[in-house]
């Protein structure tokens, strides 16, 4: 007979968070894929073992043996569907769920999801700062696990979902639930658009309300439900002296950053939000007030004439393009730095892009052959550290020039994450000019 144990799949953030949650409620197992090769390399491994000695870790040859016993599995995000791991709990007929799935069951106050390639930290932001007083938090993919704020006593979440996240939730009853846009990314994860399109769209498939754009019909739900449909409403759409909330006009000269995916960010931020009880004053006190993320078209300033600025958060191709043509749009010469783990993109209009708008690129990490193979105009040179990649551009560019990092590539291959990559620029940056 099958006993209630549980098995908890990646020990990085979620795991963590899914052992602290779940340790009182029935016995644990945990495994990680680095067990016995890389063991050290394991984010919470250590903390595990010395906090939560009762948690079984499973030896790198027992997981097979440990289904045997187990009720479910708790997969991290990072795990994607095809993995061998999750294929054998399927054979076993154990069922597989995420830590969204076990926020969800518990949680019973308002809960937003957002999703979408680009933008969804800053507009989760945008929403919490908007709610902020009616008492909602943001959480998720953003950086907080969600089982870390249930104990909080928030009185609404905003969740940041990503599509490893998505791809394998069971039970999702968003109170509001939008996609914000769809293009390439992840597919080293999903294998395919469509899979990765899926994954995106199964936000809807519980939820009470949806914000769409009408002009991105890949985030419209495939089902029936009720909602607000962003520019083809007249009463929410960007407009071209700012957006329009609510049918009121909001200007520009009332919102701080400008740029049209800004501008889309804040509109559905202010579209969920007004849903959810805020009012207009919520929504201009964070228009005046939002200054951006940091490493998210960040500008570090002005050195010799010379603008750096840091978008290490542009990831994908389709982020890069839009921050190379945000960057371009009064005309400045752009010497821009690029490269790092690719996810199996295509780089073809990234090259494109490059050819029309930059002056000269820089390329370094794992990809930057494949992104060189796309330009054929622009000149590039590659380099193998963010120090050669700073003093290279200081050297091409003059003043009035903006040199900007929008790497279009995942950062793993070189730095931890998208923060250490842009914080290292920004630290080249300053070591150049004292
Ligand atoms: N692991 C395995 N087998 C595998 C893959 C991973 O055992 O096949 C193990 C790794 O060895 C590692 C652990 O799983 O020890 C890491 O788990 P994870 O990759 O799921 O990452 P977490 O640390 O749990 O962090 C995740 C999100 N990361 C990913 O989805 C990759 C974090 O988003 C998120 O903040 C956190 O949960 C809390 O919700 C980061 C991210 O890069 C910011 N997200 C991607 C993105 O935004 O593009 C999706
Ligand atoms: P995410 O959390 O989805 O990665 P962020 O808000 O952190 O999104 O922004 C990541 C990158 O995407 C930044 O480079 C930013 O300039 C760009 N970006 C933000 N919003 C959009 C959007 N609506 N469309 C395209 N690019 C965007």
């Amino acid at each position: 007979m099958k006993q209630e144990r549980d098995i908890v799949l990646g020990l990085g953030a979620t795991g963590y968070s899914v052992v602290r949650h779940l340790h009182t409620q029935c016995p644990l197992s945990v495994f990680d894929s680095r067990l016995g090769r890389d063991a050290l390399a394991i984010p919470f491994l250590n903390n595990v073992r010395m906090d939560y000695p009762d948690v079984d870790v499973i030896s790198p040859r027992g997981y097979k043996r440990a289904l045997e016993s187990a009720r479910r599995v708790i997969a991290s995000p990072g795990i994607p569907l095809s993995n061998s791991m999750l294929k054998w709990a399927q054979i076993e007929r154990i069922p597989v769920v995420g830590d969204i799935d076990l926020f969800m069951e518990q949680v019973r106050v308002p809960v937003v999801g957002i999703t979408g390639t680009n933008g969804k930290s800053t507009t989760v932001s945008l929403v919490s700062d908007m709610l902020q007083d009616r008492g909602f938090v943001a959480c998720g993919n953003i950086g907080t696990p969600v089982l870390d704020m249930l104990k909080s006593k928030a009185k609404g979440y905003v969740l940041e979902l990503s599509s490893f996240q998505l791809e394998r939730l069971q039970n999702g009853p968003f109170t509001v639930a939008t996609i914000l846009n769809i293009s390439e990314d992840h597919l080293d994860h999903h294998g395919s658009m469509e899979d990765y399109r899926a994954a995106k769209q199964r936000i809807y498939h519980e939820a009470e309300f949806a914000v769409y754009d009408h002009l991105r019909p890949e985030t419209i739900p495939n089902k029936v439900l009720p909602g607000i449909e962003l520019n083809r409403d007249p009463n929410w759409a960007v407009h071209e002296e700012g957006i329009i909330v609510g049918g009121e006009l909001l200007q520009q000269s009332e919102i701080t950053l400008s740029g049209s995916h800004y501008l889309q960010n804040l509109l559905t931020a202010a579209a969920i939000s007004m849903q959810l009880g805020a009012n207009i004053e919520d929504v201009v006190r964070v228009a005046r007030a939002f200054k951006g993320l940091p490493h998210r078209a960040q500008s570090l300033g002005i050195f010799d004439g010379v603008e750096f600025i840091n978008d290490s958060k542009a990831t994908n191709v389709c982020a890069a393009i839009a921050s190379i043509q945000e960057q371009y749009e009064d005309g400045s010469k752009l010497i821009l730095i690029c490269g790092g783990d690719g996810k199996a993109a295509d780089f073809v209009k990234l090259g494109q892009c490059i050819d029309e708008y930059v002056a000269h690129t820089i390329l370094f990490g794992n990809d930057a052959q494949s992104i060189a193979s796309c330009i054929h105009r622009t000149e590039y040179e590659f380099v193998s550290s963010m120090d050669d990649a700073v003093s290279i551009a200081l050297k091409v560019s003059q003043s009035g020039d903006k040199v900007l990092l929008a790497p279009a590539c995942a950062s793993f291959d070189m730095f931890t994450d998208f923060a250490h990559r842009g914080t290292t620029f920004a630290k080249c940056v300053s070591e150049l000019f004292g």
